[in-house]
């Protein structure tokens, strides 16, 4: 896993370099969801591919940019899922954006990650990873090296609301459990970027994040294979949880395919809970 996380940390570099350097602007394809690609998600995947093909573990790769899964090698026992920079709409405004990293064994289940690793291009460029007992926070330093710098532990009990979606289409179950949580006191904190507004959650010590299913899309927009199952497993080794509508751990999803979406809650306990609640369902 060491070898495959300084991959990452390499891939990082580069799309740091890419990002504070390259054109914002959009290329002329589309990816397999029919988003129009920027040239900035073409040069990224294309760096993480590089890197990540060179590693001998890796097995095989599926990008979030690409309709395939990439086969590397016969041998190898990592399949690594990832959004190479997620949030990418967000690089024109100078907005802060990431990378996400999932490395599972077999096939793309949630039960079978081994470990998740995200990456957040802000004034500073960090790294986070969820692997064994620890989720640990990594910031670059001005050699270009990784160096750790903490242990990320949630409260059970945050601050701060993202609520992700078109509110226009959002569930009345869903309004009231936001405009609720607003009556009482909790902060918008929502950027558009899940890499930055989860990274926010979690460096402060907790809060919701939630991307629902809406009335125009009932499974919600957050791709479980690169974006929704590496960060469950961030939140909860981290002490939160990642749920989805229905209460299922997001970490036992079985996506019917690598870019199946699903709706998503992470955050501490009593949020995540509470919004397991508010849409109904019976909580042990
Ligand atoms: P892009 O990579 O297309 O910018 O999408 C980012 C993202 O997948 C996730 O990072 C955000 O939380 C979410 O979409 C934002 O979506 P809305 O614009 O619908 O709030």
């Amino acid at each position: 896993m060491k070898e495959v996380f300084e991959g990452i940390a390499k891939a990082a570099s580069r799309i740091a370099d890419a990002l504070a350097h390259d054109d914002t602007g959009y290329s002329d394809n589309k990816n397999s969801t029919g988003d129009v690609q920027l040239k900035l998600d073409i040069r990224s995947d294309y760096i993480v591919e590089e890197e990540l093909s060179r590693i001998p573990t890796v097995h095989a790769l599926a990008s979030e940019e690409q309709e395939q899964i990439s086969p590397i090698r016969t041998g190898g026992e990592y399949l690594v899922g990832y959004d190479p920079l997620d949030g990418s709409s967000l690089a024109d405004v100078n907005l802060s954006v990431g990378s996400i990293f999932g490395i599972y064994e077999n096939s793309f289940v949630g039960a079978n990650l081994a470990a998740a690793v995200y990456v957040v291009y802000g004034p500073r460029i960090e790294m986070v990873t969820a692997y064994k007992h620890n989720v640990e926070l990594w910031r670059q330093d001005r050699s270009g090296e990784f160096k750790f710098v903490q242990i990320l532990r949630l409260k059970d009990q945050g601050k701060l609301v993202a609520p992700g979606g078109t509110q226009q289409f959002w569930y009345p179950h869903h309004k009231k459990l936001v405009d609720d949580m607003f009556a009482e006191g909790y902060r918008l904190r929502y950027s558009g970027g899940m890499v930055p507004d989860l990274h926010q959650i979690l460096i402060k010590g907790g809060g919701l994040f939630s991307y629902p299913g809406t009335t125009d899309k009932s499974k919600g927009k957050i791709r479980m294979v690169f974006e929704s199952m590496p960060f469950a497993k961030v939140f909860e080794m981290a002490g939160g949880l990642a749920l989805n509508d229905e209460a299922g751990r997001l970490l036992d999803s079985v996506p019917e395919g690598h870019h199946d979406t699903s709706p998503c809650f992470f955050g501490s306990k009593n949020e995540v809970l509470r919004a397991m609640r508010a849409y109904g369902n019976k909580l042990d």
